[in-house]
C-alpha cells in the first residue's frame, strides 16, 4: 500500500529520518508551500522566500534521486492551505491512508499532525547530536541545568576538540579570549552571496505579491538555496573568517552586520547543513593550525552546546514554554521594533539590519534588542513571536528558548544563571554605536543620558527581591546601595519618565 512520506520546509536533507523509513519504489514524498506556515507569525519575507526557493529546490533534488515527489506551490489553485489539509488532500488523491513524518520542531505542528484522521508514524528527527531521551536523562536530577556541563558531554561523546579524554588546549573553554572589543576595520569581505536564479526569482516574486505586510525588506535576496551552495558558504566562511570568529564573537559595527560571523544558521536549521560536518571542518581548520583555538573551541560550542541544549531545553520544558513570564512582564512591544524611529542608535542599526537581512548576530540580538526588552518590562511573549518572525533562521525549537529563558528570563532562570542585562557602557565597550548617538552613554541621568543606564538600575530594583540573593548579581546591588540617594532617585525618575515616553508612543 502507498504510504505519504511528508518533507517539512526545514527538514530539507537526504538523510532525515521519514526519507530513510520510506520505500523510494512506492511511497510519495508531500511537500507543500502553504499559507498557514508562512503567516502562524509573520515571516520576515526573506525567510519565507528562502524556504520556498530552498524547498523548490530540494524537489529537483529528491526527483532526481528517483523519488516520486507531489510538490504543491503556494498558487496552486488546490492548495489546501495547511500541511494537515495538504496530507488529506494527498491521501484522497493518491488512496494512501499512511504517513511516515519526522517529528516536526514546533509543538503547535505536532500537535496539528497528531490530530489528522490519518495514520501517522512520526520519527525522532534525529539530524541532532542529542536525541531527547539523551538530554532527559542528562537532565534528571540535576539542579541546575546548565550549559557547560552538557557541552562537555558531547565534546566526549563526538570527540570533537579532545585529546584522549583531555580537552584540546587544556581548557573546556577558551570564552575569556573571545570578548575583543569592536575593531576599527573589519579585514573580512562577509558571508558567501548567491545571484538569485530563475526558480528564485519566480519566489521573490510570488512572497512580494502574498505577503505585502509583512515586515522586512526582499531586495539583494542573496543567500544560498542548496545543498551545494551552502556548503561553498560554509568553505568560505572556515577559510576567511573563522581565525578571527572568537576574538571579535561579540562585537558589534554600524558598517559591518555580519563582522566574522558564520551566516549558516539558515542553512542549518533548513537540514541544507549538518551540525556535524560542520563542526569537525573547524576541527580541521585548528588541526591544520588555520585557526585557534578559542575560534574553534567558540564556534563549535555555539553548535554543539548551545543549539543541542536549546533544543533539549524546549522539548524538556513542553508546550506552555512560550507563556512563560517569571518577572511578569506586561509592556506591549514598542512600534520601534517594526522600524518606527528611535533615537537609540543601537536599537536604531539592529532593528534596521534585521529588517533589510533577516539577520543580526547573537550581540545585537542579546545585547541591544533582548537586553532593551528585558530592561522595559516588555511581556515575552511578544519578544517572542518577533524574534521568530524577523529572523531567517528562527524556528521555534531554537528561538523560544534564547528568547524566553536566555533573553527575557522569563523561564525564572532554567536557561540563564541571571539575566542577560546591561547599562549603556557594555554596548559601548562592545560597538562603535554610542558614538553617534543622540544620547551621551557617559551621562547617568537627565534628558540626554543613556536610556539603557536609567533603564539598567531601574529593572534591577523591581526585581530586588528576586536576584539580590543571587550571588552573581550581590556586587550590582551593593553599588547600587553606596550611590547617593539624591542620584538614586534621579534615576528611578528619569526611567519612569523615559517608560511613560514609551507608552505614549513618543520617540524615544
Ligand atoms: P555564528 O555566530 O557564526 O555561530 C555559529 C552557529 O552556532 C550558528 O549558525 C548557530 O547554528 C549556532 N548558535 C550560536 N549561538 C546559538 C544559540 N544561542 N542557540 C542556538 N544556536 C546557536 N539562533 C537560531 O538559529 N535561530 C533563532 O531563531 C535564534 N533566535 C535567537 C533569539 C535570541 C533572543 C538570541 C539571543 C539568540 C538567538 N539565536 C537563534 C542564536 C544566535 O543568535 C544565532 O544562532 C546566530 O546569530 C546565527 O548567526 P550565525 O550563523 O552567523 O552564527
Ligand atoms: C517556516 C516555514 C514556512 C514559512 N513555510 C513553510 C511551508 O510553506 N511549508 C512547510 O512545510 N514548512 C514551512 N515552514 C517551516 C515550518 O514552519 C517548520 O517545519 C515548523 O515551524 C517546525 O519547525
Ligand atoms: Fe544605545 Fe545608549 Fe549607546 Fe545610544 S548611547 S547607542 S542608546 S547604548
Amino acid at each position: 500500500m502507498v504510504k505519504l512520506v511528508l518533507i517539512l520546509g526545514d527538514q530539507l536533507s537526504l538523510n532525515v529520518a521519514a526519507l530513510r523509513a520510506a520505500d523510494k519504489s512506492n511511497d510519495i514524498v508531500v511537500m507543500a508551500e502553504v499559507n498557514s506556515e508562512a503567516t502562524y507569525v509573520k515571516h520576515h519575507p526573506k525567510k519565507i522566500a528562502f524556504l520556498f526557493s530552498a524547498m523548490r529546490k530540494f524537489v529537483d533534488q529528491l526527483t532526481s534521486e528517483g523519488w516520486n515527489v507531489r510538490y504543491t506551490k503556494l498558487d496552486d489553485p488546490e492548495n489546501a492551505g495547511s500541511i494537515a489539509a495538504e496530507l488529506l488532500r494527498r491521501a484522497q488523491e493518491t488512496g494512501a491512508q499512511e504517513v511516515i513524518a519526522t517529528r516536526a520542531g514546533e509543538w503547535r505542528l505536532i500537535e496539528a499532525m497528531e490530530q489528522t484522521p490519518l495514520t501517522m508514524t512520526i520519527l525522532e528527527d534525529d539530524r541532532f547530536l542529542t536525541s531527547h531521551a539523551e538530554f532527559e536523562t542528562w537532565a534528571e536530577g540535576r539542579k541546575a541545568l546548565r550549559m557547560e556541563y552538557f557541552y562537555r558531554e558531547i565534546r566526549r561523546k563526538t570527540g570533537l576538540l579532545m585529546e584522549g579524554d583531555k580537552p584540546a588546549g587544556g581548557q573546556w573553554n577558551f570564552d575569556h579570549d573571545n570578548r575583543k572589543a569592536a575593531p576599527d576595520q573589519i579585514s573580512y569581505s562577509g558571508p558567501s552571496t548567491f545571484e538569485p536564479d530563475a526558480i528564485t526569482k519566480d519566489v521573490l516574486t510570488l512572497v512580494e505579491t502574498q505577503f505585502p505586510d509583512h515586515f522586512g525588506s526582499l531586495d539583494t535576496f542573496n543567500f544560498a538555496t542548496t545543498r551545494d551552495e551552502a556548503l561553498s558558504a560554509l568553505e568560505h566562511f572556515m577559510t576567511h573568517a573563522l581565525p578571527r570568529f572568537g576574538d571579535f564573537q561579540d562585537a558589534m559595527l554600524s558598517e559591518s552586520k555580519f563582522l566574522y560571523h558564520a551566516l549558516i544558521s539558515p542553512y542549518l536549521n533548513a537540514g541544507l547543513l549538518a551540525p556535524l560536518e560542520i563542526c569537525q571542518a573547524a576541527e580541521n581548520a585548528y588541526k591544520d593550525g588555520h585557526a585557534p583555538i578559542n575560534a574553534v573551541e567558540g564556534f563549535i560550542r555555539q553548535i554543539i552546546g548551545w543549539r543541542e541544549y536549546v533544543r533539549g531545553i524546549y522539548f524538556l520544558e513542553g508546550p506552555d514554554y512560550t507563556t512563560r513570564n517569571a518577572l511578569d512582564h506586561k509592556r506591549d512591544l514598542p512600534a520601534l521594533y517594526w522600524g518606527e524611529k528611535t533615537k537609540m542608535r543601537c536599537l536604531s542599526k539592529a532593528v534596521e539590519q534585521t529588517r533589510d537581512e533577516a539577520y543580526a548576530h547573537h550581540i545585537q540580538r542579546l545585547m541591544v534588542t533582548g537586553n532593551f526588552a528585558l530592561l522595559a518590562g516588555i511581556d515575552p511573549e511578544q519578544v517572542h513571536e518577533w524574534y521568530l518572525e524577523v529572523y531567517i533562521d528562527a524556528y521555534e525549537w531554537v528561538e523560544a528558548p534564547n528568547t524566553i529563558g536566555m533573553s527575557q528570563f522569563a523561564d525564572g532562570g532554567i536557561i540563564a544563571s541571571k539575566p542577560y542585562v546591561s547599562s549603556g557602557a557594555y554596548i559601548n565597550r562592545m560597538s562603535d554605536y554610542c558614538k553617534k548617538c543622540h544620547y551621551a552613554v557617559k551621562d547617568k541621568t537627565g534628558d540626554t543620558a543613556c536610556p539603557f543606564n536609567v533603564l539598567y538600575w531601574d529593572f534591577l530594583i523591581r526585581h530586588r527581591d528576586r536576584f539580590s540573593k543571587n550571588a552573581r548579581m550581590g556586587n550590582m546591588y551593593r553599588t547600587w546601595e553606596r550611590m547617593d540617594e539624591t542620584h538614586r532617585e534621579t534615576v528611578l525618575k528619569d526611567a519612569a519618565i523615559f517608560l511613560e515616553k514609551l507608552d505614549a508612543g513618543d520617540v524615544v
